[in-house]
């Protein structure tokens, strides 16, 4: 069976005592059975980063990385990255921005990414590229000589053709992506927002009804694969950490309180700012919930992030003050917000203890917490999952209380009603979603999408031999 090659911006070696998060499991799990490398950003800066690979075995898999210089981590990654794509991704359009320099810098980072990337390649390897990152790696490898089925995974939304034109150079990544045998989005929304850009720009004949996308000699796969989670494993995560101290001293510091839990990495479309102010609407409006309820926020943030990020916690700091201040008691916090890192199986634990998951992003490509709240409840009393339609998983949870993340009163009453809901139709709500859930569990994710690469490229090969013997 052929090795997987993971590709991503950032690598997570997995450290001991450390459980590692949702996209990590899930990679792993597809990359263990067959022995597989994963290669990236190691995390760390180096004034002197040479084009030394750190390689280092850890569970069946290899980890390859590079370090970034401060220039590089400067205008990839801070720049084009997470100042250019995200924002117009997530259609945050006013904190968008384009540089030139920023872009020449995206292309070279992939560039020596292809660069390092294809020394480690044997001949029978599949490579699966993750996120936005890293649009134009498979040009770059083929350039570099690769041969390999590579695909791509796009984590984040992709956005409709009128906010994707903001981009300069949207038709030169749009072109990039096409040397992918397959390119995978969360939902259908994302998928048909793709097509129709490849309509724009090379006209409805370039897209078959199977979804390929062929122009020149390019020739794409697309296709839909919304990512899972390891529902068992969740749940195992979610028993095994309960009787630990950190769940302890949470439910301790409850005091019987009923606990309203949100976790995000700390990023401003995850909306936080927005659902502490409907939290605070729901106190005002519900007075009798005073002292009966503590909303914990866990948000934590890495550390090349903290610049970055560094307005979106004071603002949020501010906002849990205020509410601290207007409503706390004596023997009451209201509103807990913390910027610490948990193990991801403590994590699973506060969430089994929560009645309450509060998961409203602004957008979304997915969202993991919305679907590892639901595989962590005990299904025999389960919390109630508040989720945001602008979440990609709100299409495969229509049975979560539904909110737009905007609507200050909307989210207040939702509350309310999570809080009230009785346990017939809790038990109700949970059984359609875990049942979603089980169906599409993060085995299905990268089996489907590994299965649908494999295909593609061999019809990519099919279709280079046949132009071969024509040509003879
Ligand atoms: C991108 C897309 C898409 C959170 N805090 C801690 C921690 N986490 C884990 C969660 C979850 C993961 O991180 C976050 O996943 P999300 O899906 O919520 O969000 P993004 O990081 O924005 O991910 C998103 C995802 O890719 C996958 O395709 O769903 O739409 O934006 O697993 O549990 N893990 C640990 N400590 C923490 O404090 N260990």
């Amino acid at each position: 069976m052929s090795r997987v090659v993971a590709v991503s911006n950032r690598v997570s070696v997995p450290r001991r005592g450390t459980a590692p998060g949702g996209l990590t499991v899930g990679l792993m799990a597809a990359m263990k059975s067959r022995g597989g490398l994963w290669f990236g950003w190691s995390g760390e800066i180096d004034d002197n980063a040479t084009s030394a690979v750190k390689v280092v075995r850890r569970g069946g898999v290899t980890f390859a990385t590079v370090d970034f210089t401060p220039d590089e981590l400067q205008k990839y990654y801070q720049g084009f990255c997470n100042g250019t794509l995200w924002p117009l991704f997530h259609y945050f359009l006013g904190d968008f921005h384009f540089v030139d320099e920023q872009f020449d810098a995206y292309m070279a980072v992939n560039q020596r990414f292809a660069r390092e990337l294809v020394r480690q390649l044997q001949p029978d390897d599949v490579v699966w590229v993750h996120d936005y990152h890293l649009l134009p790696l498979a040009q770059q490898l083929r350039q570099a000589g690769s041969d390999h089925p590579i695909g791509l995974f796009l984590h984040i939304p992709f956005p409709q053709l009128e906010s994707l034109r903001a981009l300069p150079v949207y038709d030169e990544l749009l072109c990039a992506m096409l040397e992918y045998d397959l390119v995978g989005f969360q939902t259908d929304r994302d998928l048909k927002a793709f097509l129709t850009a490849v309509e724009h720009l090379w006209g409805p004949g370039a897209i078959t009804a199977d979804g390929v996308v062929r122009v020149g000699t390019h020739r794409a796969q697309t296709g839909c694969f919304p990512i899972g989670v390891d529902v068992e494993g969740i749940q195992g995560e979610a028993l095994k950490a309960a009787p630990g101290e950190a769940c302890q001293r949470l439910i301790q510091g409850m005091l019987g309180r009923q606990l309203i839990m949100g976790v995000d990495r700390l990023d401003y479309s995850k909306g936080l700012c927005e659902r502490f102010r409907a939290y605070e609407r729901f106190l005002e409006t519900h007075p009798d919930s005073l002292n009966r309820v503590s909303f914990i926020q866990i948000a934590p943030l890495s550390r090349s992030d903290v610049q970055a990020y560094a307005a979106i916690r004071r603002e949020l700091e501010q906002t849990a003050g205020r509410i601290n201040g207007r409503f706390a008691d004596t023997d009451w916090t209201p509103i807990r917000y913390l910027n610490k890192n948990f193990p991801h199986d403590v994590l699973m634990a506060f969430m089994r203890n929560a009645p309450v998951g509060l998961v409203t992003p602004l957008r979304d490509g997915m969202n993991l917490v919305a679907k590892e709240f639901v595989a962590a409840q005990n299904a025999e009393d389960p919390g109630v999952l508040i989720l945001s339609t602008l979440a990609g998983a709100a299409l495969e949870l229509p049975a979560a209380l539904l909110v737009n993340p905007y609507d200050c009163n909307g989210m207040a009453e939702a509350l309310q009603q999570a809080l009230q809901m009785p346990l017939a139709e809790r038990r109700d709500r949970h059984a359609s979603m875990i049942e979603a859930l089980r169906r599409n569990d993060i085995d299905a994710w990268h089996g489907r999408f590994l299965d649908c690469l494999r295909e593609a490229a061999q019809v990519r090969h099919r279709g280079t031999a046949a132009l071969r013997t024509d040509a003879a």
